[in-house]
């Protein structure tokens, strides 16, 4: 049995009675999403594991750093370079806000037509019930696209410290300049909140703690290429989420363990799904915690996602940072240049994304293309019409569909899945 945690939660400020409400919705949501599923590999115990302490162990865990003096700095965007807040031994979480809350709280500061997505971080630091935003000594925002970067303008109002970093727009010279720029501002910051001196020895050591978090979900993301496939979309989305907030070597090594299993599995042809069951990747706005709608609807129909071109996925695990550099500095431009080469619908042009979606395609045998838009999120809508007809261009059918964290288009949704999967089996 769980300590009780209460006394925890009150003390970082949480509303109890509003807490309570999300766990007993996030629970039985969590069970009926996952745990019925066939044929789980064993190690996803790991994750279910973690999945039900979320708001438990790994706050306390934070919280025994805090006390131990290091900083936790909660972030809401892939851009934040976690090599930089490990080599000051801050610790780094991902701010979720994958589903609604408090809504109407939300839109007496923003309008109707926001993202589900920061409308669901302004509902959850309304109603106080997220231990990982009230235990973050400092949250980053990004000025990426319009609705983050006006909303962070009052966001700032609803944390204790909220720290901007301004990102560029284009992957030019000054695009690459200002990111850097950018980078070494907030490496400066960091230095200060921690008191402790960014070296190169440190440095490094932050590099390979998440270049090993990242190479691991390489290892993952390959084997999941197999047919039969060894493991399902759901489970798949799941590591990539937790990979936000766990930490990170006992991630890597869970994933690994992981990953060993779907090893033999793949040797002795056995999968969650039979083989030569559709395969469909995901493509777009990314799914925090606990957005897990659209893809149980897919894999509920009978086919399986082998992939998540998404900054919960492989848009943010793509590249390893380079840590050959024999400087601070050097090292800081092979984090801008690893930066630099995730394709946020944000920057224009962002050709290299749909090539990317290509290549995923192709790599992980997949027959179709579902492309996920949040609604009133305008860079990945916009975006998905030239990603449709490029897709469709090279012979990949694709299915838009636009949607937020509300369960009223659940129907409509599964009618035109079903309809799309339809068409893969020809
Ligand atoms: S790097 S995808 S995490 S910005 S869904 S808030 S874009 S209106 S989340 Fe993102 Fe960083 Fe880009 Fe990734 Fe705006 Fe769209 Fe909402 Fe979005």
């Amino acid at each position: 049995m769980s300590p009780d945690y209460r006394p925890m939660w009150k003390g970082l400020g949480l509303d109890l009675e509003a807490h309570d409400a999300l766990l007993g919705v996030l629970g039985p949501l969590y069970e009926q999403t996952f745990t019925k599923q066939h044929n789980r590999p064993a190690g996803m115990a790991y994750f279910d594991f973690v999945m039900s302490e979320v708001h438990g162990l790994r706050i306390k865990e934070l919280m025994d750093a805090k006390e131990a003096g290091r900083k936790v700095v909660g972030t809401y965007c892939t851009y934040v370079p976690e090599e930089i807040v490990l080599a000051l031994d801050g610790v780094m979480v991902g701010l979720c806000a994958g589903a609604e809350f408090a809504t109407a709280e939300a839109e007496k500061f923003l309008p109707r037509n926001t993202c589900a997505l920061i409308k669901g971080a302004f509902g959850f630091a309304l109603a106080r019930v997220c231990p990982y935003l009230t235990a973050s000594d400092v949250v980053v925002g990004e000025n990426t696209c319009d609705g983050k970067k006006k909303g962070y303008e009052i966001f700032k109002d609803l944390v204790p410290r909220l720290y901007v970093m301004d990102l560029p727009q284009t992957k030019s010279p000054a695009g690459r300049a200002l990111m850097r720029d950018e980078f070494k501002k907030f490496a400066a910051y960091l230095e200060e909140l921690t008191g402790r001196k960014l070296t190169i020895e440190a440095f490094k050591k932050g590099i390979a703690m998440v270049n090993a978090k990242r190479a691991v979900m390489h290892r993952l993301a390959k084997l999941r290429a197999a047919d039969p496939a060894p493991i399902s979309g759901l489970d798949g989305l799941l590591m990539n989420q937790i990979y936000f907030y766990d930490d990170p070597a006992r991630f890597t090594q869970s994933v690994n363990k992981i990953c060993d299993e779907l090893e033999q599995r793949i040797a002795r042809r056995e999968g969650v799904a039979p083989k030569g069951t559709p395969r469909i990747l995901i493509s777009g706005c990314p799914m925090a915690v606990p957005n897990w709608k659209l893809p149980s609807i897919i894999e509920k129909t009978g086919a399986i996602i082998v992939g998540e071109e998404s900054c919960v996925g492989e848009r943010g695990t793509q590249a390893l940072t380079a840590d050959t550099g024999r400087t601070v500095d050097e090292l800081l431009d092979a984090v801008v240049d690893r930066y630099l080469k995730i394709d946020c619908a944000i920057f224009t042009p962002n050709e290299s994304r749909v090539e990317h979606v290509l290549q995923m395609a192709r790599s992980l045998n997949a027959q179709g293309v579902i492309h996920y838009g949040l609604l009133f999120c305008s860079p990945y809508q916009v975006e998905a019409g030239p990603v449709e007809r490029r897709l469709e261009k090279e012979g990949l059918p694709t299915l838009r569909i636009d949607t937020d964290y509300g369960q009223e288009d659940v129907g409509q949704i599964q009618t035109r899945v079903e309809a799309f999967v339809e068409r893969l089996r020809g």
